[in-house]
């Protein structure tokens, strides 16, 4: 059975959940809390981050790896990444490296000030001691997140300012009426942009329950409904709906 080692609410990891599911390719979610992951991905062979697949084919630990390990398994005419297609990877990678850490800063900024809904939302399906320990060092677990995600380094403003610019581009995109970033099919770009717009418009059909805005502080809320009205924030909550498949993994 593959494993899949995670911290559950990952937006990279969903990238790993959504590309196995869609394969049809079954595996066992490992989920962990920040800083326990280091250890788990580490002692797998991977690096310091998550999602980590383990697979008899190998160790995986960059999501873009995962989604073309699952595309091994499918026809090409199914394939996230379509063979000879370089406007999918660099529209991935564009987006791996901008709005990932930008939106995550930005979820991280917001949740951090939320002790218990945060720990609620984040501990689930991990080990109970990870839990507890987090829970147990919550002052020094935040002051480390705030180092490691740098958040320190800019302000809520500036990480918003290039997530809309982000968003902005890819209505863009979607302005020609193409259904899909990339034409007319769904691929990586699709995939990619959703997952990591996630962190700041909270899909329903996510592979781990999130809180919905009318669960979070107002501040909050008004915030991912702003996300959520932008046509790519739309985009990205229609992708969900229409193109996320039913959870297969055993966890
Ligand atoms: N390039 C990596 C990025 C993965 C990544 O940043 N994962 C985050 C989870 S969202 C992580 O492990 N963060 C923990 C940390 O950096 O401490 C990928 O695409 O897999």
């Amino acid at each position: 059975m593959r494993r899949l080692l995670t911290i559950p609410i990952s937006h990279y990891c969903e990238k790993a959940r959504w590309a196995l599911e869609r394969a049809g390719l079954p595996y066992r979610e490992e989920r962990h809390v920040q800083g326990v992951h280091v250890f788990v991905a580490r002692r797998a062979g991977g690096r310091e981050t998550v999602p980590v697949l383990l697979a008899e084919e190998g160790v995986f630990n960059e999501s873009e790896d995962i989604l073309r390990y699952a595309d091994r398994r499918l026809p090409e005419t199914e394939r996230l990444f379509p063979p000879g297609d370089s406007e999918v990877e660099e529209l991935c990678r564009w987006l791996d490296e901008g709005l990932g850490p930008d939106g995550r800063r930005l979820m991280y900024r917001h949740m951090l000030g939320v002790r218990g809904q945060m720990l609620r939302f984040n501990n689930q399906g991990v080990p109970r001691w990870e839990g507890r320990l987090l829970a147990a060092i919550w002052p020094v677990a935040t002051r480390l997140a705030n180092r490691r995600l740098e958040l320190d380094g800019t302000t809520q403003d500036e990480d918003a300012a290039r997530v809309f610019a982000v968003f902005d581009r890819i209505a863009e995109r979607l302005s020609d009426g193409r259904p899909r970033l990339c034409g007319e099919r769904f691929t990586a770009a699709d995939l990619t942009f959703a997952c990591l717009a996630s962190a700041l418009v909270v899909p329903p059909e996510y592979g781990v329950p999130l809180p919905q805005p009318d669960e979070l502080p107002e501040h909050i809320a008004r915030d991912v409904r702003g996300f959520r009205e932008h046509p790519a924030g739309a985009y990205a909550l229609e992708l969900f709906r229409t193109e996320r498949r039913s959870p297969a993994a055993q966890t």
